[in-house]
């Protein structure tokens, strides 16, 4: 749109007596605000910004002391945007914290309308338990809650698990509508044996005539192991993406889309000595370093991240990743929903 499209409008005091006489009849001028909400490109309120796992874990470890899981129901630190303090949200559309479960304890089971994705930090007896099957948390798992299945989670170990929570709890409260409510027990009955699902979903192979009735992936666990060495193979066997280095989506197996319909999910690989080009899309992603350490620019912010660290990169901020060393980095956005509604869009990467 044209520089017109921005022209401020003069004040006459005829206007501004005929906006008061709107103004008692709960109307409005467009073109007073037009170029404020059809905006030319995305401005949003979101800003980049960088949690650190070591100023993060100490308050973490600190919140068990505080307040039981059972009594918090879920005892987690929310992670929220500076420029959207007091949202409850790490973008417009995204909701992140991160997870405490104590050895002994147990998140009681409960369903909501708003879909999970967990991404495992610390801890390797941890569970948790969705639609009567447990799947056993370990680091670098992604681990799904679709929406309005029951879920509780449980640490027979004996270390803290933590975990990175992210929920579209934002995106369901902008629709308004939001469910919730609790299972009738503690932890939900297990009717499956634990890896069922990923044996019967994750494997290559679908049940004979399978047909998907949900929009979420049937898988509960996308095991780490798996992930990492696909990137492996995939960084010996060909050059890096200029921007992205060596990166993969999670995928709903029995579709080929996305895990779940709100939320998309991505592992990618830097290889050692990678220097990124700069790009840019309109879903804002929050990102979280599996393992070594780099360095990305986000607009004027630049983070120095290491193991854990959580960054967010807002809506068409051009973002560029370096890594000091081989680097893993897992993240999430609202891809799918942006592409459901046709609104997604990419540039990049942008030649210097
Ligand atoms: O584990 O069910 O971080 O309901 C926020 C809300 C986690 C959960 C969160 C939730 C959960």
């Amino acid at each position: 749109m044209d520089a017109a499209f921005h022209s401020k409008l003069e004040g006459t005091a005829e206007r501004s007596e005929f906006y008061q006489r709107l103004n008692e009849k709960s109307a409005a001028p467009l073109w007073e605000v037009l170029a404020e909400i059809v905006r030319t490109e995305p401005r949003t309120a979101c800003v980049p910004a960088l949690w650190r796992y070591e100023d993060v874990r100490p308050l973490v470890m600190e919140s068990g002391k505080i307040i039981t899981a059972k009594e918090a129901e879920r005892r987690v630190l929310i992670l929220e945007n500076p420029g959207l303090r007091g949202q409850s949200r790490i973008t417009q559309s995204l909701y992140a914290g991160m997870q405490l479960v104590l050895p002994g304890e147990i998140a009681p089971s409960h369903r909501h309308t708003a879909s999970a994705l967990r991404f495992i930090l610390e801890g390797d007896g941890g569970y948790t338990a969705v639609d009567g099957e447990r799947t056993t948390m370990h680091a670098g798992d992604l681990i799904l809650t679709p929406s309005w299945t029951f879920h509780d989670h449980g640490n027979p170990s004996d270390r803290p698990v933590v975990w990175l929570d992210g929920l579209d709890i934002p995106t369901v409260n902008h629709f308004d509508t939001s469910f919730a409510e609790h299972h009738p027990e503690e932890t939900q009955p297990v009717t499956r044996g634990e890896g069922d699902a990923l044996a019967r979903y994750g494997a290559n192979l679908l049940p004979l005539e399978y047909t998907p009735r949900k929009l979420a992936a049937p898988l509960l666990s996308y095991p780490y192991a798996r992930s990492r060495a696909a990137l492996e193979q995939l960084h010996r066997n060909g050059p890096a993406h200029p921007c992205h280095g060596v990166k993969m989506q999670y995928v709903n197996p029995a579709t080929g889309g996305y895990p779940m319909p709100t939320m998309g999910a991505f592992l990618q690989l830097l290889p050692a000595g990678f220097r990124g080009a700069a790009c840019r899309s309109t879903d804002a992603t929050v990102y979280c370093c599996v393992e070594g350490c780099g360095h990305t620019q986000a607009g004027d912010h630049s983070f120095e991240w290491k193991e854990h660290d959580v960054f967010v990169v807002p809506s068409w901020c051009p973002v560029s990743h370096r890594a000091h060393e081989e680097a893993v980095l897992f993240s999430f956005s609202d891809r799918p929903a942006q592409k459901a509604l046709g609104i997604w869009r990419e540039d990049g990467p942008t030649p210097k």
